[in-house]
């Protein structure tokens, strides 16, 4: 009742129809002997028995009726029978085939390597979950994206950065921890959703995790690599750029410096002896006064050349994250956009990078707010791999205190039409790699996990770490079906516990948007924690997040007319469509233009009524959640609803405080009265 489990709990499957096809399945064939093959037939085995109660056995042949055989083309006659030679060569090396064998009631799982293999028993796993049917199953998949990665923002101190669930899993007092079962339990969480990469520290790298690249800690870097490695998890870490100055005795990192160079590669050479196949390197330089190639007047071509160059002999890459921007500007300077700040420092550079270097940019150009433009970033540099960056934990959006189903968001950044070749480039085919034919592509997220017993703090915000997953694998899954995966294999099948789940997930990032910031403004958050309402937090700070409410009107002006130009960072239709206030959608109005309070929405409401009514409804809204929550009392295990219960009343509380302090205010600025005539304070 703890919510350990998370979504592979694997409810026990009571008799009836698909009972007895499940039943059926009384043995694992399989005559492989690789490590991620093994995996594979643990979590059968370990899910197979939860759900049904006995124990398969595991055979090395044999034709028994009721097995699932498992193997890879080539090594396993069963599995080279079963499948064609078309359907085999439809499959890349993460994807997997699946066929129910009538016959003798078996279920044969086939890929071209062993995490195929692993991926393939997962969707087997899942199906079973969430109660399909399998006797008929005749499944090919591949992953879309290549990299599905995770970033864990954990310090080696044991605290998290943007963290809200809890202290690391990784680290403690100030060592690697040596219990790795918790992070083997993580491993199984993401590779059962299909993350194939995770970075394990900080993007900020500090002092001691700086040594996590010596032999004080490679030792016990590879012990977790090798954790990850069982699931088919390639391990990453976060580099400081200025590592030659503090782990070695290097009086400079300029990366065109012969001795630089050298340093890395031999601490490359060093890290792939302790690691064989190791990653690569994550690496957040020049930002928010982290070091980088700045300090020498060098570019930041320059400086992933260098590391690229170091790990290419291994394979390995150099993902180099572009949230550069000034974080030190002046408030006053009004002309000076935060939003244009990464395609203006990166785009120029398009051509530039060596082809193991990956850029990763975040879905918008400021930071993971509630809602922001797409970043016009992405796409907009042809021969330059790329990869996106979403933030699963809930920074800006309710620190897993508040509920907000995460998904959509994302799926509406992955749909958005960027124009970068034409009609047909939408966000999702460029980070695919399909667009431009890039050699390395991907998705990144920040992760929301740590210590608390149910992983994420907010027991519904387990389902943006399994969203996350399954949309790398499959940008086309809608976030209706991705819920409802994760609920049926969360709380078992009960239709209406389903259907409000869903529900609520569904609706709640609207909520959430709803009373906190309207039409697209951003930032009235408080500084440094950035949790609850603060409407002028970040208004006259160095941080060039701004949203320029005065007596008059609100929003920041990004077009090229007469405010930051911005807007003609974008491509074909949507430059006019963001530049011009009569197609700008309402949703992003204020992300692109300073109006007027009364200026009037398309939705036909004027600017301050909106804020009024959005809040006002959003508070209800909020309360809601509460009410369909008490209504599943009873239809699962007491100790999850509880959990759940005192989340969405701290919510439905705390949502009271947005509508007021931010009405109160925009009353104040405005002095225009609700034409409801509510109270205001
Ligand atoms: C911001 C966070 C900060 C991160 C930074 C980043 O507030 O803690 O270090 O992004 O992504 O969202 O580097």
């Amino acid at each position: 009742g703890d919510g350990y489990q998370a979504w592979l709990g694997y409810h026990r499957i009571a008799p009836g129809n698909v009972y007895e096809q499940y039943a059926a399945l009384k043995a694992i064939t399989v005559n492989e002997n690789a490590e991620v093959i093994r995996t594979a037939v643990t979590e059968l085995s370990r899910g197979l028995q939860s759900m049904l109660g006995y124990e398969p056995v595991v055979e090395e042949s044999g034709e028994s009726a009721g097995s699932i055989v498992l193997g890879t083309f080539g090594n396993n006659a069963i599995v080279d029978r079963t499948f064609a030679e078309d359907t085999r060569s439809a499959i890349g090396p993460e994807g997997f085939a699946i066929k129910a064998v009538k016959e003798n009631r078996s279920i044969v799982i086939g890929a071209s390597t062993a995490p195929g293999v692993l991926y393939g028993a997962f969707h087997l796993l899942r199906l079973m979950s969430t109660g399909e049917a399998v006797d008929n199953l005749d499944v090919v998949q591949n992953p879309v994206n290549q990299l599905r990665m995770i970033n864990q923002w954990d310090n080696i101190d044991g605290s998290i950065e943007r963290g809200y669930a809890g202290k690391s899993i990784f680290y403690k007092d100030n060592r690697i921890t040596t219990d790795l079962e918790r992070v083997r339990d993580y491993a199984r969480l993401l590779a059962s959703s299909g993350i194939n990469a995770i970075s394990i520290n900080n993007v900020n790298v500090h002092k001691y995790e700086t040594r996590f690249l010596t032999e004080a800690y490679l030792p016990d870097v590879a012990k977790v690599a090798a954790v990850f490695r069982a699931y088919g998890v390639k391990m990453f870490l976060s580099i400081n750029y200025a590592s030659p100055l503090e782990i070695g005795d290097l009086t400079t990192a300029d990366p065109l410096d012969p001795g630089v160079r050298e340093w890395w590669r031999a601490k490359a050479a060093e890290v792939y002896a302790a690691i064989p196949d190791f990653g690569g390197f994550l690496v957040k330089a020049d930002s928010e006064n982290r070091p980088g190639p700045f300090t020498y007047d060098r570019d930041h071509a320059d400086g992933s050349n260098m590391l690229a160059e170091a790990v290419k002999p291994y394979g390995g890459i150099v993902i180099w994250r572009c949230f550069v921007y000034n974080c030190k500007q002046d408030w006053r300077d009004r002309a000076t956009d935060r939003a244009r700040a990464a395609y203006d420092h990166f785009k120029p550079l398009d051509g530039r990078f060596m082809d193991n270097v990956i850029l990763q940019v975040k879905n918008g150009p400021m930071d993971f707010q509630v809602r922001e433009g797409v970043s016009p970033l992405i796409g907009a540099m042809e021969q330059t791999n790329q990869m996106i960056e979403f933030q699963i934990t809930q920074e800006y959006t309710g620190q897993q205190r508040h509920l907000c189903y995460l998904v959509p968001q994302w799926k509406e950044v992955l749909d958005f039409e960027t124009y970068a070749k034409g009609e047909g480039s939408p966000i999702k085919r460029i980070v695919d790699g399909s667009l431009y034919g890039n050699r390395f592509s991907g998705f990144a997220a920040v992760s929301n996990i740590g210590d608390d017993a149910n992983w994420t703090g907010h027991l519904l915000a387990q389902a943006n770490l399994y969203g996350y997953g399954r949309l790398a694998w499959n940008p086309e899954l809608t976030a209706e079906a991705i819920a409802e995966e994760w609920i049926r294999m969360t709380f078992g099948g009960d239709e209406q516990l389903v259907r409000t789940i869903r529900g609520m997930l569904m609706d709640s990032w609207s909520i959430y948007e709803d009373y906190t910031s309207p039409l697209g403004v951003g930032w009235m958050v408080n500084p440094d924690h950035h949790y609850g309402p603060n409407v002028d937090g970040y208004e006259y700070s160095k941080w060039g997040t701004y949203h320029f409410a005065d007596c008059h009107g609100i929003g920041v002006d990004r077009t090229m007319a007469t405010g930051t130009g911005y807007t003609g960072q974008y491509k074909g239709p949507n430059v006019e469509m963001y530049e011009s206030l009569a197609s700008c959608p309402d949703e992003l109005l204020l992300f692109f233009h300073h109006v007027p309070y009364t200026h009037v929405l398309h939705s036909g409401k004027t600017v301050i009524q909106h804020i009024y009514d959005t809040h006002f409804v959003g508070v209800e809204r909020a309360e809601q959640l509460q009410a369909k929550w008490s209504e599943l009392q009873g239809s699962m295990h007491e100790g999850l609803h509880q959990q759940v219960a005192a989340r969405l009343a701290e919510q439905a509380a705390h949502a009271k405080e947005w509508r007021d302090m931010i009405n109160t205010y925009f009353f104040r600025k405005s002095g225009i009265a609700d034409q409801l005539g509510r109270k205001i304070y």
